[in-house]
């Protein structure tokens, strides 16, 4: 199995896909592509015409888009246990992917996934407060539906994966949080996946300049 991911550093679509494969212990190979550098594009669209990354390769089946990665992931090499196993949690766990994958642009914009980033507080914005506001309502409802002093719904799950470019985010711009959610971003931190992901960013050279906000 291949993913093709971008730039450790900025690529948050890329993190994810990859986080659920390493957390799990899945064997795969990583293709990395420098984003926006000469060919990159080109090389990108040899895997998936789409020209997006991640592209997960597997059994001859080119599978794209973080969401769909995942679930194929959670489907043929997990046996379910990518979501939860209660199926009220599942549903949660489901929207809150849904919700982040077609949401909060305000705070995608202002705050770019920059792992290497050391904090520095940013002025925010009241279209990146309202962001920060409802994904803190959404992890807070989270924790609490599934009572859990873990994960976002007790195991490591696809959302947890879906929002590690977030608390990379909130961490990485030094929003303030509160003890309950500072404490689930510390726990993400420091599993050995995430502390890997950020090891390889901080290994990489290019810089994106619209990603250095
Ligand atoms: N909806 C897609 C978004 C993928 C995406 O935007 N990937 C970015 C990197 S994080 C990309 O490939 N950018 C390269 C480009 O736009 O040329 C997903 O969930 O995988």
């Amino acid at each position: 199995m291949q993913l093709v991911i971008g730039n450790h550093n900025y690529s948050s679509w890329s993190l994810r896909a990859w986080l659920l494969l390493r957390q799990f212990g899945l064997d795969f190979e990583t293709v990395r592509i420098a984003l926006f550098t000469p060919g990159a594009a080109e090389q990108i669209k040899s895997y998936n015409p789409a020209g997006k990354v991640p592209v997960l390769l597997d059994n001859g089946l080119t599978i794209w888009d973080s969401l769909s990665i995942c679930e194929y992931i959670s489907e043929q090499h997990l046996d379910g246990k990518g979501w939860p196993a209660d199926s009220a949690l599942r549903a949660h766990a489901r929207s809150s992917c849904a919700e982040m994958h077609t949401s909060f642009m305000a705070l995608r914009h202002a705050m770019p996934m920059n792992c290497r980033r050391t904090v520095e507080n940013v002025v925010i914005s009241s279209e990146v407060q309202q962001d920060i506001d409802r994904i803190l309502q959404l992890w807070s409802g989270a924790l609490n539906l599934s009572a859990s002093e873990q994960f976002l719904y007790g195991e490591f799950s696809i959302a947890d994966a879906f929002y590690a470019p977030v608390v990379y985010r909130l961490t990485g711009y030094g929003v303030s949080l509160p003890e309950q959610l500072q404490a689930y971003c510390d726990r993400v931190l420091a599993l050995p996946a995430c502390q890997e992901w950020l090891k390889l960013a901080q290994q990489e050279n290019e810089v994106i300049e619209e990603e250095e906000v």
